[in-house]
């Protein structure tokens, strides 16, 4: 098995899809034999970067991490799918300047946040909403959309693509390129 790594960057909203589409993704990529490694922002934060808050400082520096583990996948020949808000441009580019030009493949899910906040799985748009947490993304913290990235993933006709179009969107980048 031959395959060049390289980093598959989702970025979106809190409860846009991200880890969901990371494992339809990752899912669809195992079925065409490619090995992939799924960093997801929420379980990376239990672990390696279990040190850091949301405040503006330790976003980036969660970002940054990210980055550079992402790199060492890639490095190591896989797929790496990351999946976190990443809300700052400067960041994810910081990100993608690690990597060499084809290798870093930035996907916006560009979902609304009405869309976000009406599904609010965990509960979370709500206590931010009652100010029980404070610098939620999206409500009280900024997020920057990307400007020129490789994908962009929204809705259409007010619908949202299922986790498979979505996956299937990407894969047919990564053939063309
Ligand atoms: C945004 C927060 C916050 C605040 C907790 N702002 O949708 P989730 O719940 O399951 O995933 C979100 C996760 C965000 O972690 P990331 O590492 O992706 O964020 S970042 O890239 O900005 O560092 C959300 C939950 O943590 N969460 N507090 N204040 N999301």
């Amino acid at each position: 098995l031959r395959q060049k790594g390289c980093v598959i960057w989702i970025t979106g909203l809190s409860g846009s899809g991200k880890s969901t589409l990371a494992c339809a993704l990752s899912r669809e990529l195992h079925y065409r034999g490619h090995l992939t490694y799924i960093l997801d922002g929420d379980n990376v934060r239990h672990g390696l970067n279990r040190d850091l808050s949301f405040n503006g400082e330790d976003r980036a520096e969660n970002i940054r991490r990210v980055g550079e583990v992402a790199k060492l996948f890639a490095d190591a020949g896989l797929i790496c799918i990351a999946s976190l808000i990443s809300p700052y441009r400067k960041e994810r580019d910081a990100c993608r300047a690690m990597l060499s030009d084809s290798s870093f493949i930035e996907v916006f899910l560009n979902i609304p946040l009405e869309v976000c906040e009406a599904r609010d799985p965990k509960g979370l748009y709500k206590l931010a909403r009652a100010g029980k947490i404070k610098g939620f993304t999206g409500v009280d913290d900024p997020y920057e959309s990307p400007l020129g990235c490789e994908i962009v993933i929204q809705q259409m006709d007010g619908k949202c693509p299922t986790p498979k179009a979505m996956a299937e969107q990407i894969i047919s980048f990564l053939d063309k390129n």
